[in-house]
């Protein structure tokens, strides 16, 4: 809204010009995001922990987390707040793809609220059946999918990182992939979220590092130079994840160890969901398998752990899955689990971002 309202006062005064550039708005959608975060922050904790909305433990866990009972949960509210307010503001609304990755934003955001609030409305830590969920997210991810898929001159193209020349054309298959890829980046960050700022961390890192990828896609020249896939109006998306990184960086203020409040459900597959899309916007679906290659080793601890439990009746290859939960039952504290994740996240995004030169 403040691009709508401001910038056409450029034709008088010139100093509105600024407001045309993507990067002005990222910066100040990140600024403003995180501004909401910090501000919001404290009244919501309070509010949370007055409604008595805290999370219930597994016995079954590290023990060390039984000490974490009653923290106010949801804060994906929060984030969710920011992100939405700040886009309002700052991007330019009459690009599509800031309405389509809004929808799944707030929709997977709502997903999860009623499953946060199903499991305190019963006081466990089972939510809405676990079908019921993932339907309900296939249903939003398949539109969006369709959409795009209908959108004249969208790309069904997909980008393979590091081989420049291999541009396979799924046709109506891209459908399929998109709709995989924003389920499974959903429930990949959910899984992933069970350490104070363990997804947080490399939610900040990767959407980070898609304003870049945005940003080159959104731009002629650049993205010609450096041979990605131009994407008219995906530099507006520079703006959205501006802020989502803003809103990654308040939120992680409060979720910092020790937590002062989780995320729930409605964060981890709202986050997780927006980073799907952007990967199918911006056409680099499969390197977000690099940037987010923690929250993809994360899931497959889990579906290896499960699979060998199964068919051995019992039989563990890690001490707990998912794979945070290993290394804290092998004795590692808590934040050294944190800290040490989010450095390998630095060092994928750094990978990811070098696959633009490397091929
Ligand atoms: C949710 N969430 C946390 C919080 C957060 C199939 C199975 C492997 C699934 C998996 C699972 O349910 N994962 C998804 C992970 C929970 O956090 C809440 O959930 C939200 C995200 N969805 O925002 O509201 C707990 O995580 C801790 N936490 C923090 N700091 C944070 O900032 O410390 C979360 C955020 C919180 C808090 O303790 O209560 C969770 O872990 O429940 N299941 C598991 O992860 C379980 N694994 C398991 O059962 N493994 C088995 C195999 C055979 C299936 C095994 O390896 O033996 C573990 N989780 C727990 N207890 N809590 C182990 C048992």
């Amino acid at each position: 809204m403040i691009y709508h309202l401001l910038y056409p006062l450029h034709t008088t005064i010139s100093f509105f010009n600024v407001f045309r550039y993507i990067t002005f708005r990222t910066i100040f959608a990140s600024i403003t995001a995180l501004l909401i975060c910090l501000i919001v922050g404290p009244w919501m904790i309070r509010k949370l922990q007055d409604m008595q909305i805290g999370q219930q433990i597994r016995e079954d866990g590290p023990q060390s987390h039984l000490t974490k009972k009653g923290t106010p949960t949801m804060g994906g509210v929060l984030i969710i707040l920011a992100v939405v307010i700040s886009t309002l503001l700052w991007t330019n609304l009459s690009i599509n793809y800031i309405w389509l990755i809004l929808l799944v934003t707030v929709g997977y955001g709502l997903i999860g609220f009623v499953d946060d609030y199903s499991k305190l409305a019963g006081k466990s830590s089972k939510g809405i059946p676990g079908k019921t969920r993932l339907v309900a997210e296939i249903i939003i991810a398949l539109f969006v999918s369709v959409i795009l898929y209908l959108k004249p001159g969208f790309n069904l193209q997909v980008t393979v990182p590091f081989f420049k020349t291999i541009l396979p054309n799924l046709g109506w298959g891209y459908i399929l992939l998109s709709t995989f890829i924003i389920v499974g980046a959903a429930n990949a960050v959910n899984l992933t979220d069970g350490l104070d700022g363990l997804a947080i961390g490399p939610v900040i890192i990767c959407f980070a590092t898609y304003i870049l990828f945005a940003y080159f896609a959104g731009n002629v020249k650049v993205s010609s130079y450096l041979r990605v896939v131009h994407i008219s109006g995906a530099g507006e998306l520079a703006v959205f994840c501006g802020a989502l990184v803003g809103a990654g960086l308040g939120f992680l203020w409060f979720n910092s160890y020790p937590a002062e409040i989780f995320m729930g459900d409605v964060g981890s597959l709202s986050l997780g969901g927006a980073l799907g899309t952007m990967a199918i916007i911006t056409k680099q679906e499969i390197l977000l398998a690099i940037v987010g290659g923690i929250f993809v080793v994360e899931t497959f601890s889990v579906i290896f752990q499960v699979g060998y439990f199964k068919m051995t009746g019992g039989k563990r290859i890690l001490r707990m899955a998912p794979l945070h939960h290993h290394f804290e039952l092998k004795g590692w504290a808590e934040p050294k689990v944190i800290v040490r994740f989010w450095i390998i996240s630095i060092l994928l995004a750094l990978m990811a971002i070098s696959t633009l030169k490397l091929r």
